[in-house]
């Protein structure tokens, strides 16, 4: 028989500043490295999104008319500190309060991711994650976020998708390499090792500073299944998985750098350099759980030797030469923008988590992008969103049944959004907003079908 979810379930849904908040640059926001960067051909700015900046108490209720339990948002760095250092805005301070209070008064938990791919511009141009420096400016930025906002939440992830920001950054333009760089590989599992230190030490004065809180990192974790029962294809898959996905957990919960990455490093010439106290920083952040976003799973097979080009895309790794090489699942149907549906993978990669780190576990993303469309009289259809949401809700409940913990689910995303590279068309949320790729139209706000049907879902507790 099926276990049911727990009481305290944080059933809710996800978004992030960059994409959803719109006044990307007013009351004292400074620049991030998402608003001077060109976005990609055909799609919008980020100047308005969904305008949520401004219309964020119309959203929050809409969220709790849906029974919203949690609601995973990101505070913009460049809204409270404009120059990624240095004076703080109140003005910012003051909208996170706001939206915090907001969701408050309707028991909506606030989860908070402290970065969300939005780098502060002024940073960039001291080097990003290049810049050893990078571990104290996120510190400082955190320590701020744990002063103004710790009285209130209680649930914080410190930074977004490390593993993609290292696997796919350079392609996808949110990590910067450095000119004259001659040891690229060296450069990225720096900035890499520059995160890791920064958001342990960020976990480690959470602790200090809010004894009742709990904070976890937010990496997006998949397993990589072996194309075939050949003994080469296993290796080949752990080899992959240790890459993707294992490298960052234990890094965040052992403290330590996973042995087989570590090695490939050493061959390539490209191991990380420690600061002195780093191996004492890394072994002293325990999080208190595991948060990870789920999209979908890959397959990879023996790597026949020659270079593929690595990772490719959020979805796609191509293969490392002497690892794995990358291979296509014939078994799995895709989305209308061309990403594997994988729920049993779901349920898979819940359990590898849990056997391996024994935490709690919130899945901060997951979902299914697709071309909405609002009707005349004011509805949106989109059984395929409900089809693939309750598809992985059930396999959630499979997990909790083999006794892994499970302490919420937080789909992306709450409202329809920016899409990191289709822009508006590609929609996410149980809210749509009216609004097209250039034209802003009403921007009002309407539930789509899966508005309904989440809200039985939470109503029921996951029954539906
Ligand atoms: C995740 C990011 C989100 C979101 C999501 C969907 O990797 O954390 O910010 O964008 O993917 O991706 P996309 O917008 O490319 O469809």
């Amino acid at each position: 028989t099926l276990k049911s979810f727990p009481d305290n379930f944080l059933w809710g849904a996800s978004t992030s500043a960059y994409q959803v908040e719109g006044a990307s640059l007013e009351d004292g926001k400074g620049p991030s490295c998402q608003d001077v960067k060109e976005v990609p051909e055909g799609t919008s700015d980020l100047k308005v999104c969904a305008d949520h900046y401004h219309r964020y108490k119309e959203d929050i209720a809409l969220m709790a008319e849906m029974g919203f339990k949690a609601y995973r948002f990101s505070i913009a760095w460049t809204r409270i500190l404009p120059e990624g250092t240095g004076e703080v805005n109140p003005k910012g301070i003051e909208f996170y309060n706001n939206l915090i209070d907001e969701c408050l008064k309707y028991n909506i938990e606030p989860i908070v991711t402290m970065f969300h791919f939005d780098m502060p511009a002024a940073l960039d141009q001291r080097g990003s994650w290049s810049n050893r420096d990078s571990v104290d400016w996120f510190v400082n930025f955190s320590k701020i976020l744990f002063e103004n906002f710790g009285d209130r939440v209680k649930y914080w992830l410190t930074i977004n998708e490390q593993n993609m920001l290292t696997l796919v950054g350079p392609v996808i333009g949110t990590m910067t390499i450095p000119e004259g760089c001659t040891n690229e590989l060296k450069e990225i599992y720096q900035q890499n090792h520059h995160m890791l230190v920064a958001q342990a030490k960020a976990m480690a004065l959470c602790h200090e500073m809010l004894p009742d809180a709990k904070i976890g990192p937010a990496p997006n974790i998949s397993i990589i299944y072996p194309e075939s029962c050949r003994p080469e294809d296993t290796i080949a898959a752990q080899n992959a998985n240790a890459m993707r996905n294992w490298l960052y957990l234990d890094a965040y919960v052992y403290g330590k750098y996973n042995n087989l990455v570590w090695a490939w490093l050493e061959e390539k010439d490209a191991c990380p350099e420690f600061a002195p106290g780093d191996e004492e920083i890394l072994k002293n952040a325990h999080p208190d759980f595991i948060g990870f976003n789920y999209y979908n799973t890959s397959v990879c097979k023996e790597s026949d030797g020659t270079e593929k080009g690595g990772a490719v895309s959020q979805q796609e790794n191509s293969g490392e030469a002497g690892l794995f090489d990358g291979v296509k699942n014939p078994y799995l149907k895709t989305t209308e923008f061309g990403w594997e549906i994988d729920p049993v993978g779901f349920r898979g990669t819940i359990r590898e988590i849990y056997s391996r780190y024994h935490l709690p576990m919130l899945v901060t993303e997951n979902g299914l992008g697709a071309y909405d469309k609002l009707t005349e009289d004011g509805k949106v259809h989109d059984p395929y969103r409900i089809e693939y949401l309750r598809k992985h809700i059930e396999q959630i409940q499979l997990a909790i049944t083999d006794d892994c913990e499970m302490m919420g689910y937080c789909p992306w995303s709450a409202i329809d959004l920016i899409s990191t590279h289709e822009g508006m068309v590609k929609r996410y949320g149980f809210i749509y907003v009216d609004r097209d790729e250039f034209d802003l139209k009403t921007m009002d706000r309407y539930r789509k079908d899966s508005f309904y049907w989440y809200k039985k879902v939470i109503a029921t507790n996951g029954a539906d």
